[in-house]
């Protein structure tokens, strides 16, 4: 497998050098031809993806990011890895298709799917108000369709209303024991001390991510009686885990 870490974490990592599917065929968009066709010559991705000319624009641009399992001792901002941004349907399923899929990932690997210019991080100035919605799953090899379906559901604005603007990505975790999804937000609801973060109607935003949570666990897919999690990435900064207590549960 190629290593993604050869560049500096601050630029975005080569798509040639990020971790390429075993048996995924490299299928590169043409971007030259783009929007270019005409009505009666309209040739999609699912047509050929080789040599299709139109692209379905998203209504955000997102980034892609990696964490790396550590090699010794580094620390968390020296393993997340930027590695590619897109805006289309098509670009999106050129990268899925030759990334190693979150089944084969190495323990302690992540991958994070977050809107462009948000860092998938705590600290990230849009995400320290807010929180995540998480679920584990306890086995250790992850399901890729349920991670693909929380991509696709983040990419195509499926998980919220257009005014609610809470979701900031989605993520997979891969540990030992288990694997987790999450789902950040912008906001994060009442505080513990029952004060709302800056500028936030705290109760709009519980009810915000009340609805979010629900549509998270339908695009899970999970039975009724298992619970998503919701905790605020301030706790978890503040501990230092994301395991966090849970504030809400669904
Ligand atoms: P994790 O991957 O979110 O959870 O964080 P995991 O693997 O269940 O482990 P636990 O420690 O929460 O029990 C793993 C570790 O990565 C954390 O303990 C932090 O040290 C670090 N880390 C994770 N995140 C998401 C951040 C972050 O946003 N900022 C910083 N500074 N460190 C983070």
């Amino acid at each position: 497998m190629v290593d993604v870490a050869t560049s500096n974490s601050a630029e975005p990592v080569d798509l040639t050098t990020i971790p390429i599917s075993p048996d995924g065929a490299h299928s590169k968009p043409q971007h030259d031809s783009v929007n270019s066709a005409s009505s009666d010559n309209i040739i999609t991705v699912f047509d050929d993806p080789e040599n299709f000319n139109v692209k379905h624009q998203l209504q955000n641009k997102w980034t892609l990011w990696f964490t790396k399992p550590p090699s010794g001792k580094q620390d968390w901002n020296e393993l997340l890895k930027e590695v590619i941004t897109f805006e289309s349907v098509e670009e999106f399923w050129g990268i899925y298709n030759n990334i190693t899929p979150a089944s084969e990932l190495a323990q302690k690997s992540d991958y994070h799917l977050f809107k462009t210019g948000v860092r998938p991080e705590w600290e990230d100035v849009q995400n320290k108000h807010g929180g995540r919605w998480a679920y584990t799953f306890k086995n250790s090899k992850a399901n890729d369709e349920v991670w693909l379906h929380l991509m696709l559901a983040a990419i195509g604005e499926t998980l919220e209303d257009d005014d609610d603007n809470e979701v900031m990505g989605v993520n997979v975790n891969i540990r030992k024991a288990f694997w987790r999804v999450g789902l950040w937000t912008r906001t994060a609801g009442q505080s513990p001390k029952g004060k709302a973060a800056e500028g936030a109607d705290p109760k709009e935003s519980q009810k915000r991510l009340e609805r979010l949570g629900k549509a998270f666990k339908e695009v899970l897919q999970l039975p009724a009686q298992d619970m998503v999690e919701f905790a605020g990435h301030a706790e978890s900064a503040h501990t230092g885990s994301s395991r966090a207590k849970a504030k809400y549960s669904l």
